[in-house]
């Protein structure tokens, strides 16, 4: 125990000291800004900004959309948190996309967005992010800007090496950090060892529609998951995911996890998986997970349980995966754009590890190998390594590409990112973050080709970069222009949530695509109203059915009686408008959701439970236009026992 303390007070320590380092380093760079690059980050009212970035919103379950290089956020979309805003979660519509096998779980720790692509290019067409708690993948469509679909994971905990696609988005893959008993069942935490199992799940989407489905999952021994990405060009076919507490040790891990001096990156031949599966290879197994679609055209989403998955045990399919160590607890794995170099960031290690592909693959043809785990082969480090980046920085956790033969890696202890070269291994330059910085983005980071102009990197810590709210302060990222040989910091910017990762996108890859309203023509929703014709109140025992329209500046119907306590009322409502950018909203006195916000031609229903009798208002809640404040209505709320007749009216 007392060697468990001294460790744990080391590390403590090394932490302080550089921690109280970065807060003294600050003074020397504030106002470093120069007129020069304030111009850069100023994009002029009215112009537009160069990139779209999707930052994750770690616990706010959503994804944020900023703009580039100005910093100014957009948008919050809403994934897996409920959000009063506009209605997500709240409405009919939209309750479905937050079903999972646990029931309705309004709530998500989203880590890792990452854009769908096209022979290793950003393609603009979807975001993937991962919700880590309740394990889960989602996809946003970036034509509309809404999650259009939630897949559940079964057998995993912690879906942290996640949402990462491969580089025709053929798969999007979900890692379990948190190792369990597989299928899950009552027994001694003490018993984890050797006992436990690591889900790692290929998810493939389809390439039309985007819509998943769990292709695979491979059961893999029980150590903690922690980050994955995808091979690309010459790796194209493998999946590489870095470990830790390859000890498998079941508690205190900031010291029992910290044991070994390699844990393991995972290299999975997914191809070769894939085959086997297409061939009947596998086993069936019992779960339970959901599945949810949404439909622009209903403008519903749908909740499906699954009953089974595939699960492959990785020594059924011989060469198919290898453990390859690394130094020490390391927790980004990345990979460069040619897909030669696998970057595993040892978070406890001092230099930095770079493996070479080429070398793996020809450490497994000579059939070189230090041992195995659990019956799977381990290659051995010297056989693999192409390089190592000396001393760089404590703590390193993420490196990203610029696509021009250079490597950015963030390091949270000594808070700063370090530029260093490809094959020579050489550090570049190195600038300060503040503070704590955890991932990096760099516009098509995880793909063939990088848009190496810009370099974000948001932190952990903000403390003094802004006006002081409260103990609680927002995140905090910088940008840096990393077009010259050395990075210059350019802007700070607030962020939304816990950013873990984003992922960024030039402009025009994706602006011309945005919808600027859902054609009524289209509109497929079974309880939709056209027009004031369709307009109608339906009583259904205790359910009352409102069709209602809205367009500026007026509900139809605005008057309606015959609703008594104990109903249960549904506004099924459908705004008319067919301009962009006119959203109208609706709200309800007394209901126990939030408001609605529906856009032009979309319908969305809100339930409301009238509790008290009396005349109740309901109104728009956006300005929508100069009589926005006219645009109300009332409910006439009767006795249980009244025989009032449902009736409604508008203009009489
Ligand atoms: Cu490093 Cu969840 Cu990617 Cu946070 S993770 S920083
Ligand atoms: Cu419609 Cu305000």
């Amino acid at each position: 125990m007392k060697k468990i303390l001294k460790s744990t007070l080391a590390i403590v320590a090394v932490f302080a000291a550089f921690t109280s380092c970065n807060n003294s380093s600050k003074s020397s760079n504030s106002g470093a800004l120069s007129s020069n690059n304030a111009e850069k980050v100023y994009v002029a009212p009215g112009e537009h900004d160069s990139h779209y970035a999707f930052i994750s919103g770690g616990y706010s379950g959503n994804l944020t959309v900023y703009g580039l290089p100005s910093g100014r956020m957009f948008k919050e979309i809403p994934v897996f948190s409920q959000f009063p805003t506009n209605g997500y979660g709240y409405s009919e519509e939209t309750k479905p996309m937050l079903e999972t096998s646990y029931g309705f779980v309004p709530w998500d720790d989203s880590h890792h967005p990452d854009i769908s692509q096209t022979k290793g290019k950003l393609d603009g067409r979807w975001v993937f992010i991962n919700g880590n708690n309740t394990p889960r993948i989602a996809r946003i469509s970036l034509t509309t800007f809404e999650t259009e679909e939630i897949i559940e994971v079964p057998n995993s905990a912690g879906n942290h090496s996640s949402s990462f696609i491969t580089e025709n988005t053929e798969y999007v893959v979900a890692g379990t950090r948190f190792s369990v008993p597989i299928p899950q069942k009552d027994m001694s935490i003490k018993d984890y060892k050797g006992n436990f199992k690591g889900a790692l799940s290929f998810i493939s989407v389809d390439p039309e529609h985007g819509h998943m489905d769990i292709k695979f999952q491979v059961l893999m021994p029980g150590f903690n998951y922690d980050l994955s990405h995808p091979g690309r060009g010459k790796s194209h076919g493998w999946f590489f995911f870095t470990t830790y507490n390859t000890e498998e040790a079941n508690s205190l891990l900031e010291v029992n996890a910290s044991q070994n001096d390699k844990d393991f990156i995972a290299a999975i031949n997914w191809k070769k998986i894939e085959e086997y599966v297409n061939n009947g290879g596998g086993t069936m197994m019992p779960a339970e997970y959901a599945h949810n679609v949404y439909d622009d055209n209903t403008h519903t989403a749908t909740s499906t349980m699954k009953k089974e998955v595939r699960v492959v045990n990785p020594t059924e399919v011989p060469g198919a995966v290898y453990l390859i160590p690394t130094p020490k607890s390391p927790h980004g794995c990345d990979v460069d754009p040619s897909g030669e170099y696998i970057v595993g960031n040892g978070k406890l290690s001092a230099n930095l590890t770079v493996h070479s592909f080429t070398k793996m693959l020809d450490a497994i043809k000579n059939e070189k190998f230090a041992g195995e785990a659990y019956d799977i082969p381990i290659l051995n480090f010297e056989d693999v390594l192409a390089g190592s980046v000396e001393q760089p920085g404590l703590g390193p956790l993420h490196t990203e590409f610029d696509g021009q033969g250079n490597a950015y890696t963030t390091f949270f202890i000594s808070s700063e990112v370090v530029k260093w070269k490809l094959g020579t291994w050489e550090v570049i330059d190195r600038k300060p973050t503040y503070y704590s910085v955890g991932h990096l983005t760099i516009p098509g980071g995880n793909s063939a080709e990088p848009f190496g102009k810009y370099m974000f990197a948001m932190n952990k810590i903000t403390k003094d970069r802004y006006l002081p709210t409260g103990p609680e302060m927002e995140h905090s990222a910088q940008l840096y222009d990393i077009s010259g040989d050395k990075m210059e910091l350019l802007l700070d910017f607030p962020t939304h949530g816990e950013p873990h990762y984003a992922a960024a996108i030039p402009a025009e890859i994706v602006k011309n695509n945005s919808r600027k309203i859902f054609k009524l023509a289209e509109n497929e929703h079974p309880k939709k109203a056209l027009s004031d014709a369709d307009t109608k109140v339906v009583r259904d025992g205790k359910n009352v059915h409102i069709y209602m329209t809205m367009i500026r500046s007026h509900f139809s119907p605005d008057n309606i009686e015959g609703v008594k306590v104990g109903d249960k009322v549904f506004f099924h409502i459908t705004n008319l408008e067919q301009d962009f950018d006119v959203p109208h909203g609706f709200a309800m006195i007394g209901a126990r959701n939030a408001e609605l916000l529906i856009a032009p031609g979309q319908t969305r229903t809100l339930t409301w439970e009238p509790q008290k009798v009396g005349v109740w208002p309901f109104y728009c809640t956006d300005f929508c236009s100069a009589l926005h404040q006219e645009m109300q209505g009332y409910i006439r709320v009767s006795p249980a026992s009244s025989d009032i007749e449902l009736s409604w009216s508008l203009g009489e």
